[in-house]
C-alpha cells in the first residue's frame, strides 16, 4: 500500500533526480507517472529498474493522484499546480512561485517539518531555493543552541542550478578555450563562465541585490526565524554540480567552535568533515550524488563577540531540490495522507 505519485517535468535535471531518489529511498509508490511538456513527449525516463514513457502535462487529469512533485518553471507551474491542487492532488513545488505566499508552507524537513500540516490551505507545499536549503540545515542546530542574530553568506554556485544549457555552455566553453576557432561566446550567462566567476545569479533588484540573494534572506526568515538578519552575495562558479557557501554567523550567546562541531555532528542531514589539514574538508566534487549537507572549516570568528565561520557544501540537485522535495513527500505521507 502506497501513494499514486506524479513527477511533473520528469525530463529535466531535477525531475530525473526526483525519480531516482523516490526509487532509491523506496518511497511507497503504488503507481507513478512522469509528465513532460509536449516537446519532450514520449521521452523515456528511469524509475529504479523501470522505464517510464513521459505523458502530456497539458492534458493530464490529476484526479485520484495523491502527490505531484513539480520541477518546471514558474510560468508553467502557475497554470498546472492550481489545476492539480484543485483536482485533489497535493503539489510539492520546486519553483519559486509559491514560496513567499504566507498561506503556503515552505519546508526543509530537518528544520520545520511540523509546518507540513498547512499544506491543507491550498493543497500546495513549496520547496526552497537550493542555496537556502543547505544553509538552513546547517544553521538550525546552531540557532537552537545559541540564537543566531546575523548571517553573512557568500555562495559559490554550480552551473547545474541554471539548467542543462548552462552545463553545456560550461563544457563547450572550457573545451573551446583549447581549440582555436572553437571558442564559445557566452549565451546563457552574461559573461564567460569557463575559468571565471560571475557575481550575478537571477535578476537584479532595485536594491542592487540579485533575486538569488533576496531569496536567501526571505526564505531563511520564513523557514527558520524571521528575527535572523541575513546578507548574501551569490556567485556562479565553473563547477557542474554542488553549491558551496562560506557562512559567517553572529550569535546572541557564546558558542565555542568545538561545541558547534559536536552539535553539527549530531544534527539531522549533516555530515561534518573537518580535519584542519590539507584535503580534510569537503569540496563540491565530493558531494555529487550524496544526500548530506557537508560542513567543514568550523572555526571561531574573533572579530565579533560571538562569531563562528563555517563552510557548507551540498549537491544542489539533491538536497537543494529533488531530495528535499521527496523528504517533504515522506513527511506528508507519514503525518498527513492515508495510503491508497
Ligand atoms: C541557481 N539557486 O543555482 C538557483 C537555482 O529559485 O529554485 C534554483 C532557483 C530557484 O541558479
Amino acid at each position: 500500500m502506497g501513494y499514486k505519485v506524479v513527477v511533473v517535468g520528469a525530463t529535466g535535471n531535477v525531475g530525473k533526480e526526483m525519480l531516482n531518489i523516490l526509487a532509491e529511498r523506496e518511497f511507497p509508490v503504488d503507481e507513478i507517472t512522469a509528465l513532460a511538456s509536449r516537446k519532450s513527449l514520449g521521452t523515456e525516463v528511469s524509475f529504479g529498474d523501470k522505464t517510464l514513457k513521459t505523458k502530456d502535462l497539458d492534458t493530464f487529469d490529476f484526479t485520484g493522484w495523491d502527490i505531484a512533485l513539480f520541477a518546471i518553471g514558474s510560468d508553467a507551474t502557475k497554470i498546472y499546480a492550481p489545476k492539480a491542487a484543485s483536482q485533489g492532488c497535493v503539489v510539492i513545488d520546486n519553483s519559486s512561485l509559491y514560496r513567499y505566499d504566507p498561506q503556503i508552507p515552505l519546508i526543509v524537513p530537518e528544520v520545520n517539518a511540523d509546518q507540513v500540516v498547512h499544506y491543507k490551505n491550498k493543497n500546495i507545499i513549496a520547496n526552497p531555493n537550493c542555496s537556502t536549503a543547505q544553509m538552513v540545515v546547517a544553521l538550525k542546530p546552531l540557532h537552537d543552541r545559541a540564537r543566531i542574530k546575523r548571517v553573512v553568506v557568500s555562495t559559490y554556485q554550480s552551473v547545474s542550478g541554471t539548467g542543462k544549457e548552462a552545463i553545456d555552455e560550461l563544457w563547450n566553453q572550457t573545451k573551446g578555450i583549447y581549440v582555436p576557432g572553437q571558442e564559445v561566446k557566452p549565451s546563457v550567462y552574461p559573461k564567460q563562465i569557463a575559468f571565471n566567476v560571475i557575481p550575478h545569479i537571477d535578476v537584479f533588484l532595485d536594491s542592487g541585490d540579485t533575486k538569488e540573494e533576496w531569496k536567501m534572506v526571505v526564505e531563511t526568515k520564513k523557514i527558520l526565524d524571521p528575527k535572523i538578519k541575513v546578507t548574501a552575495t551569490c556567485v556562479r562558479v565553473p563547477v557542474f554540480v554542488g553549491h558551496s557557501e562560506a557562512i559567517n554567523i553572529e550569535f546572541e550567546d557564546y558558542l565555542d567552535w568545538e561545541e558547534a562541531t559536536d552539535i553539527l555532528r549530531e544534527a539531522p542531514g549533516v555530515l561534518v568533515v573537518d580535519k584542519r589539514e590539507a584535503g580534510g574538508y569537503i569540496t563540491p566534487i565530493d558531494c555529487v550524488g550524496e544526500y548530506a549537507t557537508y560542513i567543514s572549516r568550523i572555526r571561531q570568528d574573533e572579530t565579533v563577540e560571538n562569531g563562528l565561520n563555517i563552510w557548507v557544501v551540498s549537491d544542489n540537485l539533491r538536497k537543494g531540490a529533488a531530495l528535499n522535495a521527496v523528504q517533504i513527500a515522506e513527511v506528508l505521507g507519514s503525518r498527513c495522507l492515508k495510503k491508497g
